[in-house]
């Protein structure tokens, strides 16, 4: 008796959880076509910022090129935020247009 006292005083004590946690709101990074920015440079881009294999990163890609734009990835404000100007960063440096933007989900 002393002991299961002991027991439901160590472990019925717990603080009333008051908000769920819920997971963050994910934004897309989309890519745009262009007529300049060579494919071989889109791919090399999609490897480096969004670590994606060669034959996935070939598919974006084209994907892209077909339709005019396309969804490269799902993340978080900051990590989506840090891909974008990362992406558009990448692209001044080799003086392509290649555009990137932060869409909501
Ligand atoms: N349209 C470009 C070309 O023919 C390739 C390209 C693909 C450019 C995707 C941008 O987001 C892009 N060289």
């Amino acid at each position: 008796m002393a002991e299961e006292t002991r027991k439901g005083l160590g472990t019925e004590i717990k603080e009333k959880q008051k908000h769920k946690t819920r997971e963050p709101d994910l934004f897309k990074v989309v890519l745009l076509n262009d007529d300049y920015t060579t494919m071989d440079f889109v791919v090399w881009v999609i490897q480096k910022v969004f670590h994606k294999p060669a034959a996935e990163a070939t598919k974006v890609m084209m994907d892209v090129h077909k339709k005019g734009r396309g969804v490269v990835g799902r993340f978080p404000y900051d990590i989506a935020r840090t891909k974008t100007v990362q992406v558009k960063q990448l692209a001044k440096e080799n003086e392509y247009p290649l555009e990137c933007v932060l869409e909501k989900e």
